[in-house]
């Protein structure tokens, strides 16, 4: 499925990093810096930019805005899914738990979960995780007007992060990671196993991992999902051509690139293109760059997976996980999962 047989992951933007084979072991490589990273990708044929870049500050605000948009459904979704089964969660996760989410926007999902965690006889400790430093103070911001919670933040990627948080874990504690949004969609098959199997690595027999998946679903309803009528997803997209160009020096003309959603049915996912109206050459300077784009040729910037139920429980199994609970949006098409370390 992966075109080359050693790709970065998808997450990663800044700091330390790891290539992941198609065999799902990590490779440690070395650092690489926005610029390379985004170097590197386009120079890849398919040509491709990391989805992570997606979240500047206005991809972050664009993203919050998909969230309300009626054809997307995810979010709404699992907000519901937290807010009806959040004690239930949190029962199972122990009566001292420590809490990390990787990946927290926002921060209105983990706050939804916790909202009423001030019953605790001390405060619940929760880490932020994500590589983007303004999206952790968004998320710290609003997890601090609930009471009874310690938060602290972490800039880094998911897998080093997870390990700072777990040098601090205190005797009796348990381990709640939430992996929410179906981020893990992100991720190819290889690359989701590899991350799941080090999310396990860390974590104690009996410690969970909640984590939310989109399911697959008739075709037209993530089209719409992926291509709404207000351009908002469009915009979402080619706001990383705006960012390439402030922050690389780039020359992409907006008018002459166009969003593209397409589901693959073969690989199960959606995906992001940005496809180029014409035969055009794009000058990048800050990646040591000049493009000669063929018309119709794309930059692939995202791919979203859609999994099966039992598709979703098997990667779970074979990364060291068993279910402890499931919920399901059927309207939807969205899985909650709370998952035991076995
Ligand atoms: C935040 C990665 C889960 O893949 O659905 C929304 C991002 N891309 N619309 C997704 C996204 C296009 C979203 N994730």
């Amino acid at each position: 499925m992966s075109p080359a047989p050693i790709r970065l992951v998808a997450a990663p933007s800044t700091g330390e990093h790891q290539a992941s084979t198609s065999t799902g072991v990590s490779v440690p490589t070395a650092p690489r810096s926005f610029a390379e990273e985004v170097g590197a990708s386009l120079r890849e044929r398919p040509r491709r930019l990391p989805a992570h870049a997606l979240y500047d500050a206005l991809g972050s605000s664009l993203f919050d805005a998909i969230c309300h948009l009626p054809w997307y459904p995810i979010t709404r979704a699992e907000t519901t899914l937290l807010r009806q089964h959040g004690r239930s969660i949190l029962e199972a996760a122990g009566r001292h738990p420590r809490v990390v989410e990787l990946g927290p926007g926002n921060g209105e999902k983990l706050a939804t979960l916790l909202h009423d965690v001030e019953a605790r006889e001390r405060p619940v400790d929760v880490h932020l995780v994500d590589v983007s430093a303004t999206a952790l103070d968004v998320a710290s911001a609003r997890l601090r007007r609930l009471p009874g919670l310690a938060i602290r933040t972490h800039v880094a990627r998911y897998e080093v992060g997870l390990r700072d948080v777990v040098a601090t874990r205190q005797p009796g504690e348990t381990l709640l990671v939430a992996f929410l949004g179906s981020n893990i969609g992100n991720f190819d098959p290889p690359e989701a196993a590899a991350l799941l199997a080090d999310i396990r690595r860390v974590m104690q027999r009996g410690d969970t991992l909640l984590i939310g998946a989109d399911l697959v679903k008739p075709t037209a309803q993530l089209q719409l999902a992926y291509d709404d009528p207000l351009g908002v997803t469009a915009a979402f997209n080619s706001n990383l051509l705006v960012r390439l160009n402030r922050e690389l020096g780039g020359d992409f003309d907006l008018e002459r690139f166009a969003h593209d959603a397409r589901w693959n049915p073969a690989a199960q996912r959606m995906e992001m293109h940005l496809v180029s109206l014409a035969l055009q050459r794009v000058h990048l300077p800050g990646a040591g760059l000049t493009i000669d784009f063929q018309a119709g040729e794309t930059i692939w910037t995202e791919s979203s997976y859609k999994y099966e139920p039992a598709q979703f429980v098997e990667t779970l199994w074979n990364a060291g996980f068993v279910p402890a609970g499931s919920w399901r949006d059927d309207e939807a098409g969205f899985l909650l999962t709370l998952a035991a370390a076995r």
